[in-house]
């Protein structure tokens, strides 16, 4: 199909970030006078399509030795296709998120949340939660939505993240957003909230063995802390993924959560959090004027 090419005007100003494992680089340049992000990745091969990748393709020896041979394959634009995001227009914080920095880990007791963290979250300096708005009243995604627990008090949506692209379970990746209002993060939350999390969980796996026959054995669920995005949502992604963010600095399992607050209706209040911040977070420099870094 034809489709109109909305980054033939791209002009790149500088690259934000390459990864020659993850073979992703991100773009920051300008469309149309409007700041853009443009983040580009190859894409994981499909295995059921794989019989027919030399057929049409061209092949060009590199090296041969013995019994080993290199080649650079051309197959065809099929097989080449390369996943395309685009933020625009960007914001600074979506430039300033795509870019590589220096992480620092802050400790965050109850007072530095009450004092420092939440002040920020409603200073509204986070990412706007419009996409969020948008997916929830049925404005955009819409025909994405895998599964939908309409309850307003314990229902969710459950969609494919955007980092994927649906072609291979090899990295599924789906988030859950919560149709409550208001709550904003692992903090929030407290004993009152465990209908609605045992309901994403059991849910979630349900829907995604039978969507995609794979079964909770093979489920990472979890939340992240902090997150760019203050409304709740819950992050499931395949075991032997190595999904981004999914690391123990960030990445609190459901399971735990749930348990945690079966054991202390107030658990996520009170105790100390840990966290990576970036160098150029305000919420960084937030910790550091209180000097607490
Ligand atoms: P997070 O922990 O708040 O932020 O998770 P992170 O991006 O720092 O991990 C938000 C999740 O929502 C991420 O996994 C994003 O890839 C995903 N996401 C972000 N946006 C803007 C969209 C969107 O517009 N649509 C979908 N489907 N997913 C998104």
């Amino acid at each position: 199909a034809k489709s109109q090419n909305a980054l033939s005007g791209f002009k790149t100003s500088n690259v934000l970030s390459v990864n020659a494992r993850e073979k992703r680089i991100v773009l920051h340049g300008k469309v149309a006078d409007e700041d853009a992000v443009v983040i580009l990745e190859k894409t994981p091969f499909t295995e059921d399509t794989m019989d027919q990748v030399f057929k049409g393709s061209t092949l060009k020896l590199d090296m041969k030795n013995y019994i080993y041979s290199t080649y650079q394959l051309q197959a065809s634009p099929h097989y080449n296709e390369i996943k395309t995001t685009l933020v625009c227009p960007a914001t600074e914080k979506h430039i300033s998120k795509y870019k590589h920095q220096e992480s620092f880990f802050v400790e965050e007791t109850k007072k530095d949340y009450e004092t420092i963290t939440l002040p920020f979250i409603e200073d509204q300096t986070t990412f706007s939660l419009e996409w969020v708005y948008n997916i929830l009243q049925k404005k955009a995604e819409v025909e994405r939505i895998v599964y939908e627990d309409p309850d307003p008090d314990t229902g969710f949506i459950l969609l494919p993240d955007f980092k994927w692209n649906q072609k291979q379970v090899d990295d599924l990746y789906l988030i859950a957003i919560v149709h409550r209002m208001n709550i904003r993060s692992l903090r929030d939350l407290t004993a009152e909230h465990l209908p609605l999390l045992v309901n994403i969980l059991q849910k979630g796996q349900m829907t995604i063995l039978e969507r995609y026959s794979l079964p909770s054995s093979k489920l990472r669920v979890y939340l992240h802390y902090q997150p760019s995005y203050y409304h709740l949502h819950v992050h499931f992604t395949k075991l032997g993924y190595d999904a981004p963010g999914c690391g123990v600095e960030r990445a609190h399992l459901l399971s735990d959560v749930i348990q945690n607050l079966q054991s202390d209706p107030q658990y996520y209040k009170n105790r100390t959090m840990y966290f990576p911040l970036r160098e150029e977070d305000k919420l960084l420099s937030k910790f550091k004027e209180a000097g607490r870094l």
